[in-house]
């Protein structure tokens, strides 16, 4: 079996401390740290979202393997992040209200901060409130909102419109993503861009800042 693939195994099997040593051999052996996240990290927790869909496992499954990614995820981290880059600017990142998935936003905030922006996470379950005060505090000019639910995707829209209430809306642009979230959707909302994967959202975000 491959490392990767035995990344993705044990993943699956929510053994936290053996998918680190794994992602620490993989990163010594040279495989590149995309490939560990795609092929090891991911595809492990995929497999574990597919066997949740059809009720092979249950929550608490789900949240070893949870944590298992994220430990994973720390270890990778420094690979992702290209190091001593000088900060393009300031974004603010979450997950919205009701919603407690990190896993997909952590993985978007190590991508973007991998362009050399400054990422302010402002955690899971936040309110449009919280948004507005943390875009006037921090001066941040671009918000990035993730949900995984149908039931919490139009949290997104309750941020954007806050923003607009307070006279920001000019001054930020907003990126939205996760799961349930589509392009027709973003726009029906009002946002700037809607990005479907990490990669993608930290190219979109660098754009963003170059413009
Ligand atoms: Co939840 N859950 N969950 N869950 N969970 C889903 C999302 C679900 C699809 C599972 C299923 O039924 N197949 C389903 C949602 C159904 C729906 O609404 N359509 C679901 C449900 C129902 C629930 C609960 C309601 C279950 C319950 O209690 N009965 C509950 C809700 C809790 C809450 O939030 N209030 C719940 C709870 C949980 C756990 C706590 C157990 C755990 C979360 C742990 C954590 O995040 N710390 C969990 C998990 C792990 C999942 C699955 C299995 C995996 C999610 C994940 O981390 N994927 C998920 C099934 C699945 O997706 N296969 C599921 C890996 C991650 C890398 O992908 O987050 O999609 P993702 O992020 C991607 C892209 O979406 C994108 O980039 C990322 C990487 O490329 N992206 C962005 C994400 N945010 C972005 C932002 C951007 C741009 C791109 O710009 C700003």
């Amino acid at each position: 079996m491959s490392i990767l693939n035995e990344i993705s195994e044990k993943l699956q099997r929510g053994r936290a401390k053996e998918v680190s040593v794994l992602v620490e051999q993989a990163l010594a052996e040279n495989y590149s740290p995309a490939d560990i996240l795609n092929q090891g990290l991911i595809a492990g927790m995929n497999e574990v979202g597919e066997k949740f869909r059809r009720n092979e496992v249950f929550v608490p499954e789900v949240l070893v393997a949870a944590r298992a990614m994220n430990a994973g995820l720390k270890i990778l981290r420094p690979a992702l992040i290209s190091s001593g880059v000088k900060p393009l600017g300031k974004a603010i990142i979450c997950t919205v209200k009701g919603d407690m998935h990190d896993i997909g936003k952590n993985l978007v905030k190590m991508m973007i901060e991998g362009q050399g922006i400054e990422c302010i996470d402002l955690g899971v379950d936040v309110g449009p409130e919280q948004v507005v005060c943390a875009v006037r505090e921090t001066g941040a000019k671009l918000v990035c909102l993730s949900a995984l639910l149908t039931t919490t995707m139009t949290g997104q829209k309750e941020i954007i419109d806050a923003l607009v209430a307070a006279g920001l809306r000019d001054r930020v642009k907003v990126m939205v993503g996760g799961a349930p979230i589509t392009q027709q959707f973003a726009d029906e909302i009002g946002a700037d861009c809607y990005a479907p994967d990490a990669a993608s959202a930290a190219i979109a975000a660098r754009a963003f800042f170059e413009e």
